[in-house]
């Protein structure tokens, strides 16, 4: 499968990593879009939020698990945002499922 963020798990394109266990990898983003730009991707390919289902929703409860500890570790003491795009209307680019950690500084009130 030719996936971006499949390969980025794999290592073979390089990436910048903040956490990862045996379900998840966390990586900074390339193009930040706040101090603190981090994504969170599961390590099995779902494609995006509109793929989750109940064979799959353990892992993305997992992903939510974590966060908690990866925002700490990132210093995020004064909140963070959690944002997932889905599909093109949803302005997703990567169809691999990701969750943008964005924080440290404050952030707009509304999104698009
Ligand atoms: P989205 O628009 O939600 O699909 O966000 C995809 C994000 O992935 C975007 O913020 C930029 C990031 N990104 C794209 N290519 C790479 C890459 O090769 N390395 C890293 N670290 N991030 C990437």
């Amino acid at each position: 499968m030719d996936c971006l963020f499949c390969k980025i798990i794999a290592g073979e394109i390089p990436s910048t990593k903040v956490y990862e266990d045996e379900l998840v990898y966390a990586f900074e983003d390339i193009n930040p879009q706040a101090p603190v730009h981090v994504l969170v991707i599961p390590k099995t390919h779902i494609a995006s939020a509109a793929d989750i289902t109940g064979e799959n929703s353990a892992l993305v409860a997992h992903i939510f698990e974590v966060i908690p500890g990866i925002a700490k570790k990132l210093g995020l003491k004064n909140g963070f945002r959690v944002v997932t795009n889905c599909g093109d209307d949803g302005a997703q680019t990567v169809k691999h499922l990701h969750f943008h950690i964005m924080g440290g500084r404050p952030l707009q009130g509304q999104m698009g």
